[in-house]
């Protein structure tokens, strides 16, 4: 949700790119101009933002590039490279842990998108070839458990559920259920809670210290600002 006005301007800088049929080092300085903006308003850290305009500018000029028929094509493609390694790198930071299976939590405010998330993370391992574990531990809200059923057919990876059962009890037996069924990485989806609910919130520190998740991610509206 941040990047909704990264991608509007970033094709807009395209557009006139592509526009020019053959391209000078001046179009390919301008256009690039427009994606640092672009990277700006979109609240990219500035170091961050000049270091990428750098690294594309000088792909992006080199002979090969603007002599080639479609000039144009190469550096979108040039800058959409750089994006996905820029955007890659912070997934990286994800900890796998060498012990079996990785225990990742999702913890977050109501309706901020865990549930959501939960579904990319686990598409996200697959295409690594790894066999991620959806596990249902909202138990509170009626449609939870079908919701990431439907998330979890989507990208193809299996849920563990135990209806209504102790979150933390689900948490323990979806760890052994992994281990059992060779699923390397386990997402556990908790209920969204208010940081007032003193439960909910003893029930999270329960099912991490039951698990002991070597990731603990928290899922924020990008709104929140
Ligand atoms: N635009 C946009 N909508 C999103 C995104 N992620 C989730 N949503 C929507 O936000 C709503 C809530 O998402 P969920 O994934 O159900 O959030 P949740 O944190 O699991 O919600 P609870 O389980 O009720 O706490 C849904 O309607 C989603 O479709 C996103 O990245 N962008
Ligand atoms: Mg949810």
């Amino acid at each position: 949700m941040a990047f909704e006005g990264l991608s509007d301007k970033l094709s807009a800088a395209f557009k006139k790119l592509r526009s020019k049929g053959k391209l000078t080092e001046a179009d390919v300085k301008e256009a690039m101009r427009e994606v640092r903006l672009a990277l700006l308003e979109a609240d990219v850290n500035y170091k961050v933002a000049k270091d990428f305009i750098a690294s594309v500018t000088e792909k992006a000029i080199g002979s090969q590039v603007l002599e080639s028929l479609t000039p144009a094509q190469h550096v979108i493609k040039i800058v959409n490279e750089e994006l996905t390694a820029l955007m890659g790198s912070e997934q990286a930071r994800i900890n796998i842990s060498s012990k079996i299976p990785t225990i990742i939590m999702m913890c977050g405010l109501q309706g901020s998108g865990k549930t959501t998330h939960s579904g990319k993370l686990a598409l996200h391992f697959k295409k690594q070839g790894k066999r991620p574990l959806l596990v249902a531990c909202d138990i509170y809200r009626p449609a939870a458990i079908e919701q990431l059923k439907v998330v979890g057919g989507k990208v193809d990876v299996p849920v563990f559920e135990m209806g209504q059962a102790d979150p933390v009890e689900i948490a323990r037996k979806a760890v052994a259920y992994a281990k059992d069924y060779g699923r390397d990485i386990v997402i556990l989806d908790t209920a969204g809670r208010l940081h007032i609910d003193e439960e909910l919130m003893a029930e999270l520190q329960r099912v991490k210290a039951e698990v002991k998740p070597d990731e603990i991610l928290l899922v924020l509206d990008a709104m929140t600002g």
